[in-house]
């Protein structure tokens, strides 16, 4: 069985010390009381079973934090931009989809070691999603909030403008699977899988660089393929 993720290196910059030390702790714990205590200590739904090969796509493993995935219904699913922007806005799939599209084929490397090369995305590139919204000078920061609670994550505005960032509602010429986070995931190909949060539901302009999901627990916040402290 694989783990979805190692314990970051113990050379971790001390945010990520203090993270790496929280979860020696609590894992060094669950050896002594066992998995359900420890899954009712991390408040994570089995992390280690969710790791299941893809059903859809080959190579590509499907990490969640819930115990169950985000359902999409084009009816009612929304997106919201809000936060420190000019006009709030309230998309639907519909609205995001005849926004300008981008496409691009890019690898896509987690930071446990696995990798899909040549992955076809197809999405909005960042720029064209706030533009509505207008970012205000302040707003340098988009967090990224998914339907499957709590995960979340950022990346700076010049993070984002990245050349082949984007919210992607394509992989593969397919509309967005829902185990790979129907029907919008972040994609930014540059920085280890956490970054590519899936479902989002909310993307709050912000003017800080708030500890994502994984971050919290003892990776790097800039998360570049090797040059941070995954592999
Ligand atoms: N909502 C959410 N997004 C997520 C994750 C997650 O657990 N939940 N895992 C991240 C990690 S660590 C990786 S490597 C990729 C994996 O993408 P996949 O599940 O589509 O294979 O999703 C990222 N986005
Ligand atoms: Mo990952």
């Amino acid at each position: 069985m694989e783990t979805p993720h190692e314990r970051p290196p113990e050379d971790s910059r001390p945010y990520g010390r203090r993270a790496f030390l929280g979860v020696t702790a609590l894992g060094l714990t669950s050896l002594f009381w066992g998995k359900a205590t420890w899954n009712a200590l991390s408040g994570v739904a089995r992390p280690l079973e969710n790791a299941l090969p893809s059903s859809i796509f080959p190579g590509w493993r499907i990490y969640t934090v819930a115990s169950t995935m985000p359902t999409f219904d084009a009816a009612t699913w929304r997106l919201r931009i809000e936060g420190l922007v000019d006009r709030p806005q309230t998309l639907t799939y519909d609205e995001l989809r005849s926004l300008p599209r981008a496409n691009q084929i890019s690898d896509f490397h987690c930071v446990t070691g696995w990798s899909v090369d040549h992955v076809h995305w197809g999405g909005v590139r960042f720029s064209d999603l706030l533009a509505a919204a207008g970012p205000q000078r302040t707003g340098t920061v988009l967090q990224f909030v998914s339907a499957e609670y709590p995960y979340v994550d950022t990346l700076t505005l010049q993070q984002a403008e990245l050349h082949d960032a984007m919210l992607a509602y394509e992989m593969d010429g397919k509309p967005l699977p829902r185990e790979h986070g129907a029907p919008v995931r972040v994609v930014i190909p540059e920085m280890y899988g956490y970054k590519n949060v899936k479902w989002v539901e909310r993307i709050v302009v912000t003017d800080r660089v708030d500890p994502g999901y994984w971050e919290q627990r003892g990776y790097d916040i800039d998360a570049f393929v090797g040059k941070s402290n995954g592999l």
